[in-house]
């Protein structure tokens, strides 16, 4: 039977992960130092995660046969040039067989080429906020695009550059909230946290370190060297391999303005869009990220009264991802896909549910002539939440920690079937 609400031809429907919250053990990272610091602001450390590191094979057969036409996942970084300036091609051989992979079983690749972890030698040249940062980023683009480009048709840069200051945001809403999993920063009496992380990457205490979410604390010129390390990406993969198609992500909350509320707004939306879009505007496509939306008031976000909660503390709203692309095509006029929308529940139906409104929500926006190109859901797999660890269970399919033993849930099925049927 026809859809009814139908999709444009060669619509992309896939899910999306990140190197670190599945693969396991990336002992390189800079995350993985912060999970092990004494007293870490971290709830557990990630491990062997989905250990998707050995089992990529099964998991893109698994998201194959369940409908999917693309699959969203990322290159890491720390395990790509674990030092500075040694380039391991064991790990580009393994990077290149889960591409192949993803052909053999007709799944496209979406490549984001940084999602949060970086190694951990660049902390120790001062992270997200050195100014050789965007060079030792370009540089580690080009290795992998010569190396990879002609298998990767989409890249994504830099995963959420603006997470910094949604995280301000998404703070100052939790912090009305009861019953919800600490994100923070843990001082004690003797080291800030910060500085703890300092001594754990094997500098001086004092030292001034940025690594990538965690500038919230103290953002510098975090911003600047995010969006030039873009430019000499995109530049380097413009070179290099002309036909991959290339976009940066945001995450971005629908805005919903109460009376008196309108200038924190503005600031907000300058702050989390705006300021980006000079760049943007030169992208092949935008990598659109929405979770929830944030309501705006004379003294900035307040969370709706009575409104139902995710396990992350976000207000249940799948609405919000029509709305924030409407936001959105007001100032910009690329190509949108959306990298990333889900929604952290142990409640399968209520994910089968936030599916579908957000679907028929972008449904209406393509008729309305948006151009969208594509939808992943957050994530393939219940994964590692970063601070949260594990507990946030935004997946498809679940996972056993222990036997790694992988179970489809009712919204895989789901939203495989409207994958396979290209509408709902
Ligand atoms: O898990 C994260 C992902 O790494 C980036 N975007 C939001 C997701 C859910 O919080």
């Amino acid at each position: 039977m026809k859809p009814t609400c139908s999709f444009p031809d060669g619509f992309l429907w896939g899910t999306a992960t990140a190197a670190h919250q599945v693969e396991g053990n990336n002992v390189n990272s800079d995350f993985w130092v912060l999970e092990h610091i004494p007293g870490t602001i971290v709830a557990e450390p990630s491990g062997d995660a989905c250990d998707h590191f050995h089992r990529y094979r099964e998991d893109i057969k698994l998201l194959a046969d369940l409908g999917f036409s693309t699959y969203r996942f990322s290159i890491e970084w720390a395990r790509v040039e674990p030092e500075q300036g040694l380039f391991s091609a064991a790990t580009i051989a393994h990077y290149r067989d889960m591409l192949q992979a993803c052909e053999e079983h007709e799944l496209m690749p979406m490549v984001t080429l940084h999602h949060f972890t970086s190694p951990r030698w660049l902390m120790r040249l001062g992270g997200w906020t050195a100014k050789e940062t965007p060079e030792l980023f370009a540089r580690y683009v080009s290795y992998v695009m010569e190396q990879l480009g002609e298998q990767i048709p989409y890249v994504c840069t830099l995963n959420e550059v603006n997470l910094p200051d949604l995280l301000a945001h998404i703070m100052a809403s939790r912090a009305q909230a009861e019953n919800l999993a600490p994100v923070g920063i843990k001082e004690d009496n003797d080291l800030s946290w910060l500085q703890k992380a300092a001594l754990a990457f094997g500098l001086d205490k004092d030292a001034v370190i940025h690594p990538f979410p965690y500038t919230y604390v103290e953002r510098g010129n975090f911003v600047e060297v995010a969006l030039e390390a873009h430019r000499q990406a995109r530049a380097a993969i413009r070179r290099i391999s002309p036909d991959t198609k290339v976009g940066f992500s945001l995450a971005l909350h629908e805005i919903d303005i109460l009376p008196g509320g309108e200038a924190k707004a503005e600031e907000t939306w300058q702050t989390l869009f705006k300021q980006y879009l000079p760049t943007l505007k030169d992208d092949d496509f935008f990598a659109l990220q929405n979770y929830t939306r944030e309501v705006i008031g004379p003294d900035g976000p307040v969370f709706p009264e009575g409104a139902e909660r995710t396990q992350m503390g976000y207000e249940y709203r799948p609405e919000a991802l029509a709305g924030v692309v409407l936001q959105v095509a007001k100032d910009l006029k690329i190509p949108i896909i959306i990298t990333e929308n889900g929604v952290a529940t142990p409640d399968d139906q209520r994910r089968v549910e936030f599916i579908e409104r957000a679907l028929k929500g972008l449904h209406a926006c393509i008729q309305d002539g948006i151009d969208i190109q594509g939808y992943y859901y957050w994530s393939a797999f219940d994964n590692y939440e970063w601070v949260m660890g594990y507990r946030m269970t935004f997946g498809l399919i679940a996972v056993d920690r222990t036997t790694q033993k992988r179970t489809i849930k009712e919204s895989a099925h789901y939203l495989g079937k409207i994958a396979q049927a290209n509408g709902l």
